[in-house]
Parts: C-alpha cells; structure tokens; sequence
C-alpha cells in the first residue's frame, strides 16, 4: 500500500499497475524497462502535459474523427497503464481496438483479449480468432494486422513502442499517430502526429477534446490537420525537455 502523503504517489501508483499486469502474466519481459524510459523523460518534462503535447493531441483526435475506420493498437504496456481510458477513448472517436504486440505469444494475446472483454469491450480485434494478415515489411511479431482493423485502417494510433512499424504502416497510406514520451524515438519522428506525453495523462485528455471537437464542423478539423507541422512541434517538444533546475 502507497501512502498517498508519499511525493512520487502518482509515479509509484503506476509502477504497481506494471507490478501487478506483469503478474498476471500478459506483460512482455522488458516491458518494464521500456516503462523506465518513460519515467525518465516525463521526468525531464516535469511530469505535465506540455502546450505541443496539446497542440498534437488536438490534431490527433480530429484526424482519429475525419477517419473512416480508426484503430486505436494497444501492447501490453498500454493495456496494464490505461485499459479502461482506451475503451473511452474508442468509444468517444468511434476507433475499433486491436492488440498487436512486438513480443506475441498465444498466452499474452488470449489474457489481453479476455481483459478487455472483462472491462466491457467485447469487440476487440487482433485475437487468435481473428482473421489476422501478415505484413510482408515488417520482419517481427508486429507485422499482425486484422483484416477489418489495422490491415483496411485509414489512422491508427500506436502508443508506447519504438521500431520500424509506423514507417512501414505509413509508406502503405495510414496516418499515424504517436504517444511517446521520448521524442527521438524512430515512431515519434515517423509518425504523422506525435504526441510526447505520458499514456496515462494523454488518453483522458483526448477523450475530453474528442467530446468538445465532435460538434466542430468537418472544414475545423481538416484544418486543424492540414495545418499541423510535426516536425516543428517536435522540435518545440525537446525544448521542454528541462536540464537544470
Ligand atoms: O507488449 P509488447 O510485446 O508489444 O511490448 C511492449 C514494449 C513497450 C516492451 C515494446 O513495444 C518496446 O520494447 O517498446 P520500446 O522500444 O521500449 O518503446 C517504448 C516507448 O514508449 C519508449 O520510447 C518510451 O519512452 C515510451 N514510453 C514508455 N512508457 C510510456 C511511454 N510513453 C508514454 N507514456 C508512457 N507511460
């Protein structure tokens, strides 16, 4: 038990949701490391959703809104962190969920598959019943894709990972959307929006914008995409990143 006086509460509150999904087995084995570097940079940012952290999150939901079949891709890492704020947020921009991860095996699929469906999601896709495509390009357990989800998606959004999959789904034609906290990772630059935040502050956020931008006319938001420069918000990204005090 944490006590709530304790000054890193928040931090140690998800340390303990990694402790416990890695107990029930659906983690992969270097999820927690990955989590470290996550911790460092938000450390770094100081902890708090940055203005082109917003600025990103706004484009990616209306783009996640203008699309005609979004999929929000979820690993184990954003599974065990924000389960319950990624339904939300599906339901919110009308976005399927599929799970796709680096380090697949039938036993982390089928436990991720039946947590969602626990937490009142019954359409999850990318299980093992799934009618599933192999990508030829991407040479790892990535390359799933669901006929209905990732493989026929106009944006998808994959948190949390770092490799060579956003470049390969966006040479195919999908817009793709980042939440990482590391702003030099391969996805960040790859992708069409990057957001650097942490999962567990962002995916409520864009739950919030999709309810407000939802009445905006459809001209707003292609705006607001077609505007949006992510290498320049990028690049205002690193300078929050604090070095001294
Ligand atoms: O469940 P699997 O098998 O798909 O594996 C998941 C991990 C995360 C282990 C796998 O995708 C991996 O190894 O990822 P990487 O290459 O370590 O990339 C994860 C990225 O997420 C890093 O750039 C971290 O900075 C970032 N990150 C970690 N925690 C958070 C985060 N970004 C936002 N919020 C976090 N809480």
């Amino acid at each position: 038990m944490i006590p709530k006086s304790h000054p890193r509460y928040e931090s140690l509150l998800l340390r303990e949701k990694m402790v416990n999904a890695a107990k029930k087995g659906y983690l992969a084995d270097s999820a927690m490391i990955a989590h470290g570097r996550g911790e460092a940079f938000d450390y770094l940012i100081g902890e708090r959703t940055t203005f082109p952290a917003k600025r990103a999150m706004y484009v990616a939901v209306a783009a996640l809104l203008l699309s005609n079949n979004p999929v929000l891709s979820v690993n184990g890492n954003t599974t065990a962190l924000v389960c319950d704020e990624i339904i939300e947020l599906a339901q919110e921009v009308n976005a399927k969920i599929e799970i796709n991860l680096f380090y697949r095996t039938d036993e982390r699929v089928k436990i991720i598959s039946q947590l969602y469906k626990d937490h009142g999601y019954k359409d999850i896709l990318g299980t093992l019943d799934d009618d599933i495509i192999y990508l030829n390009d991407i040479k790892n357990s990535r390359a799933t894709a669901s006929r209905t989800g990732i493989f026929s998606a106009d944006t998808i959004l994959v948190p949390l990972e770092d490799g060579d999959r956003a470049e390969i789904l966006k040479k195919s034609g999908k817009n793709i959307i980042t939440i990482d906290l590391n702003p030099l990772s391969r996805t960040s630059k790859m992708s069409d929006v990057s957001i650097m935040d942490n999962i567990v502050r962002a995916v409520p956020f864009m739950t919030k914008i999709a309810k407000d931008l939802k009445t905006q006319d459809k001209a707003v938001l292609l705006e607001m995409v077609h505007e949006f420069d992510n290498e320049e918000n990028l690049k205002e990204s690193l300078q929050q990143i604090r070095l001294k005090e």
